[in-house]
């Protein structure tokens, strides 16, 4: 009786420590925080992810922006920008920031299939996302360059704040004064791959 009661505790922590190690490395997809990413071809536009679990910041969790065939067709990359599936892992915070070297607007509904980019936690499928750039009158071939005709393009939906998946880069649902903040150094800067 002894020996059982022991044995029963014995496996009620090993239970107990195999459902803590699996969940730990597990994402709560809903509460994180997963934005669009913006590519900008000097890699000056940061994107960061906070990725959560259940019982809070996942730390050290390798996260993966898979384009899919279709989307990385579509979207301009510089030499030195490894894709289609773009890697980073969480600090203590479960943030990670992306810097991709590029242009192109991916917008899903627009994409063949429906899917531009398929953001993996810990090879978890969290969430179907897309892609803004200052460079939205791309090519899909580099350099890869924010000019006059990407400023024309911005100008409309900016100086209105009329709202267009392409033209919102900080993912706030809106078009306005922050994401003209955000294209301004680009735009300036004549960005381009280097
Ligand atoms: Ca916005």
């Amino acid at each position: 009786m002894v020996h059982r009661n022991k044995f029963a505790g014995t496996l009620a922590a090993v239970l107990l420590t195999l459902a803590g190690a699996a969940s730990a490395g597990i994402p709560d997809c809903t509460l994180s925080t997963i934005p669009n990413v913006v590519a900008s071809p000097d890699g000056s536009i940061p994107t960061t992810f906070t990725i959560v679990s259940t019982s809070g910041p996942l730390n050290g969790a390798t996260v993966e922006l898979r384009y899919t065939a279709v989307g990385d067709a579509a979207a301009c990359w510089c030499a030195t920008q490894v894709h289609p599936i773009i890697s980073g892992v969480t600090n203590p915070s479960g943030q990670v920031t992306f810097n991709v070297r590029g242009g192109g607007c991916l917008k899903p509904a627009t994409i063949a299939g429906g899917v531009a980019i398929r953001v993996f936690v810990n090879n978890i499928a969290c969430k179907e996302i897309g892609q803004v750039s200052p460079d939205v009158n791309s090519t899909t071939s580099p350099p890869c360059t924010v000019s006059l005709s990407d400023a024309v393009d911005f100008t409309g939906p900016l100086s209105t704040s009329t709202y267009s998946f392409c033209f919102d880069l900080n993912s706030d649902n809106q078009v306005g004064l922050t994401d003209a903040v955000i294209f301004t150094s680009p735009a300036a800067n004549a960005a381009t791959c280097n």
